[in-house]
């Protein structure tokens, strides 16, 4: 299924215009093609910028790399153009022309792992680098790009290896009993293995925050105000706000960085019954998101009396009562008709409190423990330790258990299990399928 033998070409910059756009070759006749495009007699000089003419085309630099020594392990050849998608999809096509092939998504990235360029998780990390929203969530990519979780991983590995090896030395020559493995070290060795899993595991839902982020949805009455906190939190004016209850329908998200973690907001309809269809409609929404959020934040009109009904409201789900929120009493810079110890009280229009509002968001979720640089943050891969810690713990209770040497089998067995999970994770051992979903995430040109 993967082919690593003909040339594929790929425009590698975001598309649109900008000052220099880069069209990327990489396989076997990726030189051969560009000395053919740019008409150049003498061979490329490695790793010099080159300027060159693609006629009726562009005035381009054509960098050669080659194999080994390159992003994909292949002859990579980038070819920087000015930043015009007429002008780089012309030069895609002359290469066509010349034998190349269009790339797949994730393909230069895939090409990089098949020729041992990186392993699996640092492939994962080109996507997450490339996709951060928040300075922590590139360093957390940048760190697993730099082969972290690889060398945890293959520190466990390689205990296993060796623990296999002691353990099937016996079981082969049985006359020797546990000689090259006695079994107070084999359920030491096991109970260390599985501490390792617990410590990854332990980083892990930290490390899903950082990485995937969090939902947080703003609710409450119409004409609280809603709309207006969303638009000062993004710090645009995104939605629509006017005095009409019941502007908000659709709900209305935008990506932010919340102390370092990618924070998703919610922007939804004002809660009221409805016979309005699409206002309705919206109502139902704002449930929804709400239901699915990590946090609420549920606003107040702090300048009008509040209805029994809506504190009610605010003081939480009675359905729900572990959903996190917050409430916020907003417009403060009106006269106060209440007040609530509990609430943060804010000025959308004003942004008096939006600091505060921020600080008690970062509490309410625990962001403070996710400062630090989990060393996982995969689900893929959080799944395998899980599945690898199972295995650990199947073999620590066979070790435990008076089977004799049939003990010793079923141990081996489940440690064979546990180091397939942890191959998986670092791509020596991973399916085709785990892979092309893998670099299906990707963009064309990565
Ligand atoms: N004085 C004052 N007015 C505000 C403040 N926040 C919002 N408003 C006004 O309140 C009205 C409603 O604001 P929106 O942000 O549209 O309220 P909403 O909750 O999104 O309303 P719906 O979408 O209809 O549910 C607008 O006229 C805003 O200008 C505030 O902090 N102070
Ligand atoms: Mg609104």
């Amino acid at each position: 299924m993967f082919s690593t033998a003909d040339t594929i070409v790929a425009v590698a910059t975001p598309p649109g215009r900008g000052g220099i756009g880069i069209v990327r070759l990489s396989g076997p006749d990726a030189h051969r093609i560009t000395r053919r495009l740019i008409a150049h007699d003498a061979a490329l000089e490695p790793r010099r910028a080159t300027f060159a003419r693609v006629a009726h085309v562009d005035e381009i630099i054509a960098t050669y790399f080659p194999a080994p020594h390159s992003y994909t392990g292949d002859d990579v050849v980038e070819l920087s153009a000015h930043g015009s998608p007429v002008v780089l999809r012309a030069i895609v096509t002359a290469t066509l022309d010349w034998g190349a092939r269009l790339a797949e998504p994730g393909e230069f990235t895939l090409r990089a792992f098949l020729n041992g360029r990186i392993d699996l998780p640092q492939a994962e990390a080109v996507a997450d680098l490339i996709d951060a929203v928040t300075p922590l969530q590139a360093r957390t990519a940048f760190d697993q790009l730099q082969g972290t979780l690889t060398g945890i991983i293959g520190d466990i590995d390689r205990s296993l290896f060796d623990l296999i090896a002691r353990l099937e030395a016996s079981v082969d020559f049985p006359e020797e009993g546990y000689h090259f493995l006695d079994a107070g070290d084999l359920t030491n060795a096991l109970d260390g293995l599985i501490a390792r899993a617990d410590t990854l595991l332990r980083d892990a839902c930290r490390g899903r925050l950082v990485r995937e982020g969090l939902q947080i949805a703003i609710a409450g009455r119409p004409n609280v105000g809603k709309s207006s906190l969303f638009n000062a939190l993004v710090g645009a004016a995104r939605a629509i706000v006017t005095d009409v209850p019941g502007t908000t329908r659709d709900l209305i998200t935008e990506v932010v960085d919340m102390d370092g973690l990618r924070v998703t907001l919610v922007d939804t309809a004002g809660l009221r019954d409805s016979r309005d269809i699409v206002e309705a409609e919206g109502v139902a929404r704002a449930m929804q998101a709400q239901a699915v959020a990590d946090l609420t934040l549920y606003v107040l009109d702090r300048s009008r009396p509040l209805a029994g009904e809506v504190a009610r409201e605010a003081d939480g789900d009675v359905h729900a009562p572990e959903h996190k929120r917050v409430i916020v009493a907003n417009k403060s810079d009106l006269p106060a008709a209440w007040r609530r110890p509990d609430a943060v009280d804010v000025s959308a229009t004003h942004g008096d409190g939006l600091d505060m509002l921020r600080k008690k968001i970062a509490e309410a979720l625990d962001i403070e423990s996710c400062a630090d640089r989990p060393e996982i943050s995969n689900v893929r891969h959080v799944a395998l330790v899980q599945r690898a810690r199972r295995a650990l713990l199947r073999a620590r209770a066979a070790a435990g258990s008076e089977g004799g040497s049939l003990s010793e089998e079923f141990v081996l067995a489940d440690l064979q299990d546990a180091r397939a999970a942890f191959e998986e994770i670092t791509g020596r051992r991973a399916p085709e399928d785990v892979l092309a979903h893998i670099f299906s995430r990707f963009c064309v040109g990565k």
